[in-house]
């Protein structure tokens, strides 16, 4: 695999299984679900065995199907532990990371072969009675997760909708999309090694901290802002000064929504360290960003991981 391109399901869950062959000592690759379809969900787990449990990062690429600067960001990220590792050796040393670079791996492959636009995953109501919108496909899987699910009550169109055609529809209930589930299922079977869980989405160029469903401040705000002021000037330092991410909860740097991976992932996980990370760039390219951007800006997006796994292993 390259990073001059994007690629498709296929060859990044080949690059994974090449990799844990190759590394075996370092790599693990397993399925930790199936999507609607009927995909593995594949994460890959690297980290240097030690005779002690060690602390857990999660890193979450490709919830949205057309943000394709996602996965393409967290696989360099894990060739770069692996085949760097001698620069990240204190990451791999110190911490297991999980690393699960397509979510929505049905959504991932309709954007390559059917719509470039396409953002929810792929599934379809059972046919009945009750169904009103048989012909309407596609939970958003970032709006499905069950804590303050589908609040509030008054929404706007970005927030989460009860609406089954529309872009954000939140789902028939918390978790009942089979990628959601197994997401969260993973999670919480390992909540009390992960410490730090990160998101990345596109576009914006901002670091994202918890609440999204609500603009109350975080309990911990003093400590989640000022880490993502670390990440943001870590950034900045690996663009040379060229991007200067905003920071804050989502309400205030973009707009409100619940049913969150993120949300969930600090509310009912009761992981402290949650970001979700908006990566470039601001809207000239959009989702559509050209891929001679792809190293940069995995780069930005590696040199956050750095800052937040460093600053937080001397917390432990
Ligand atoms: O709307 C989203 O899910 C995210 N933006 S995106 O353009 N990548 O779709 C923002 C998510 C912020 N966090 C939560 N809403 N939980
Ligand atoms: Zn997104």
């Amino acid at each position: 695999m390259n990073w001059q391109r994007y690629h498709r399901l296929g060859t990044i869950y080949q690059f994974m299984q090449d990799l844990a062959k190759q590394f075996p000592h370092l790599v693990e690759v397993f399925s930790i679900g199936k999507s609607f379809e009927g995909r593995d969900l594949l994460v890959a787990k690297i980290g240097k065995k030690q005779n002690y449990e060690k602390p857990a990062i999660f890193i979450e690429g490709g919830i949205h199907a057309r943000e394709w600067i996602s996965p393409a960001t967290v696989t360099f990220i894990l060739r770069q532990l692996v085949l760097n590792y001698d620069l990240n050796q204190d990451i791999v040393n110190f911490y297991d990371v999980y690393i699960l670079p397509v979510m929505n791996p049905d959504g991932y492959e309709f954007t390559h072969t059917k719509d470039r636009l396409w953002r929810k995953n792929r599934s379809k109501a059972p046919i009945s009675l009750g169904n009103l919108f048989p012909g309407c496909v596609g939970v958003d899987l970032n709006r499905n997760f069950g804590f303050h699910w589908a609040e509030p009550s008054i929404k706007h169109i970005r927030g989460g909708s009860s609406l089954p055609c529309v872009e954000t529809y939140q789902g028939e209930s918390p978790f009942s999309e089979s990628e959601s589930r197994a997401v969260s299922d993973f999670v919480f079977s390992k909540r009390h090694l992960i410490v730090i869980y990160l998101s990345y989405h596109s576009y914006g160029e901002k670091i994202v901290y918890p609440w999204s469903y609500t603009a109350q401040p975080v309990y911990d705000v003093d400590d989640l802002h000022p880490m993502a002021i670390e990440m943001s000037n870590a950034i900045f330092d690996e663009s040379l000064g060229k991007k200067r991410f905003e920071v804050g909860s989502s309400p205030f740097v973009q707009y409100s929504a619940s049913g969150g991976s993120d949300d969930w992932v600090k509310g009912s996980a009761g992981v402290k360290w949650v970001f979700l990370l908006e990566l470039p760039d601001k809207g000239k390219y959009g989702f559509l960003l050209p891929a001679k951007q792809i190293v940069p800006t995995a780069r930005a997006g590696l040199a956050a991981l750095r800052a937040v796994s460093s600053k937080v292993s001397y917390t432990l």
